[in-house]
């Protein structure tokens, strides 16, 4: 049976929520103000004081923070306690030069942890349960976020991290794995394998928690039928804390937001201006308990709606959509943050000219990934041997830049269409 692990906080009446909302914005507000210098300056820039952040209200006076602010004030800049206040670092996956580095102190960790929990609990876990984290464990903050809130919630927990994919199965077997943490696209990878293999009857599975990328309702599908259980969303970001930000209930309608630690906001994307709930917009988060990176108004780029409908499940917590889109052109590609100006670079850097085009689709629910890549006239001459070489450095400096592997194609000049107003660089056909 799928439970509450705050009751009290999932299930707050509007009022004593606010409440709780308001006082916990005054004193971050004041806490960023007060010990981070680059905050400061975005406030005296807008003419922002503290004092005139009386209550949630008043949110919409502060600037916002995105995340060239982070990547300009790396690696310190918004810290706001000393560095021996702090346990863990997180980080966010791909680069363009420099990660986002997020700091957390226990009490930073202890509250993250318990964000999983209220997911798990939410999928029905308990102690009862035995959680395969497949998730990846390190800087990446899937694995560390689940298995703190599976440890929260007392059940056994398998730290898996992703990869090696037989030994998973096996032990999801011998060890009677109950719920499985992973990316959508790496369960939907291993219900494939656990049917090859044969041990589909011998699979325990109830519940699914899977988030980190784009799904879509076919694939939910998809997963649930071919594994036999019930599979959840859950959303986060490294900036934010990570994984549990927001998570799915029973109903299955959208992602409660944990707004007693993050106020959202939608806004729209060009103007900046607050939209009201039922509006598309960009998701705005302000982070009103965190002690190590108090990030007030972020802007995620992640495209959505919010509703305070009633849910079937009692929560009272606010519901965010699936994320419908980017505003950014970050590309999220086998759970991996790839920006095509990082392509751009190894092309250049390689002496190529910026003629290129990204092709990324989803095939049996794993995402292909091709960047074509046009030769210059020079090159089309060249030996078929000398071709494929050329291929495999361009493909050994993406790896390097982005962390995963495009099959790099190069394609005769003037191949790639032109294009009249902006260049069409992605081709993204994932249907999400
Ligand atoms: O992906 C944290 C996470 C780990 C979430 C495990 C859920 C499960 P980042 O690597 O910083 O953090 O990437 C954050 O991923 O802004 C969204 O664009 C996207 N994203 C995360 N969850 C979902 C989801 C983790 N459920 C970025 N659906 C976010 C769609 C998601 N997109």
């Amino acid at each position: 049976m799928s439970g509450y692990y705050r009751e009290d906080i999932e299930r707050a009446s509007y009022e004593t929520m606010r409440k709780l909302q308001d006082e916990r914005l005054v004193t971050s507000v004041r806490h960023a103000y007060d010990n981070i210098a680059y905050y400061r300056e975005k406030m005296r820039e807008t003419g922002v004081e503290p004092g005139d952040v009386r209550s949630t209200d008043d949110l919409f006076k502060l600037p916002f923070l995105s995340k060239d602010d982070l990547r300009d004030a790396y690696p310190y800049g918004f810290l706001a306690l000393p560095l021996s206040e702090c346990v863990r670092i997180q980080s966010t996956s791909g680069t363009t030069g420099k990660r986002v580095v997020a700091f957390y102190t226990q009490h930073d960790i202890d509250v993250w942890d318990e964000c999983c929990a209220r997911a798990i609990r939410a999928a029905g876990g308990s102690n009862e349960d035995v959680i395969h984290v497949s998730y990846g464990y390190g800087l990446f903050t899937g694995g560390p976020g689940l298995n703190g809130g599976s440890h929260k919630v007392g059940a056994l927990t398998l730290p898996m991290s992703s990869g090696n994919t037989d030994r998973q199965i096996q032990f999801m077997v011998d060890l009677g794995s109950t719920i499985l943490c992973c990316t959508p696209s790496y369960a939907a990878f291993l219900a494939e394998n656990i049917h090859s293999m044969g041990v589909r009857d011998q699979i325990k599975l109830k519940a699914g928690i899977f988030g980190a990328e784009a799904w879509s309702e076919e694939m939910r599908c998809d997963i649930e039928k071919s594994l036999g259980i019930k599979a959840y969303d859950i959303y986060g970001l490294t900036e934010i804390s990570g994984p549990g930000v927001s998570f799915e209930c029973s109903d299955q309608t959208g992602m409660h937001i944990n707004e007693d630690h993050f106020l959202p906001e939608i806004i729209d994307p060009d103007t900046g201006k607050v939209l009201p709930y039922g509006e598309k917009g960009e998701l705005v988060f302000s982070c009103i308990t965190k002690e190590a990176f108090p990030l007030l108004r972020y802007r995620t780029r992640d495209i959505c709606v919010l509703s305070r409908a009633e849910c079937s499940c009692g929560r009272t917590l606010v519901k965010m959509s699936k994320p419908m889109g980017r505003s950014d052109d970050m590309l999220i590609i086998r759970g991996v943050n790839v920006f095509p100006s990082q392509i751009e670079t190894v092309l250049m850097n390689a002496g190529y000219p910026a003629n290129y085009q990204i092709l990324v689709d989803r095939v049996n629910h794993t995402d292909t990934f091709e960047v074509q890549v046009e030769m210059t006239p020079e090159m089309f001459s060249d030996e078929v041997k000398e071709l494929s070489e050329r291929e495999d450095e361009l493909l050994a400096s993406m790896r390097n830049m982005l962390g995963i592997s495009p099959k790099v194609t190069l394609v005769n000049p003037k191949s790639i269409a032109r294009s009249e107003g902006k260049a069409v660089r992605v081709i993204d056909k994932r249907k999400v």
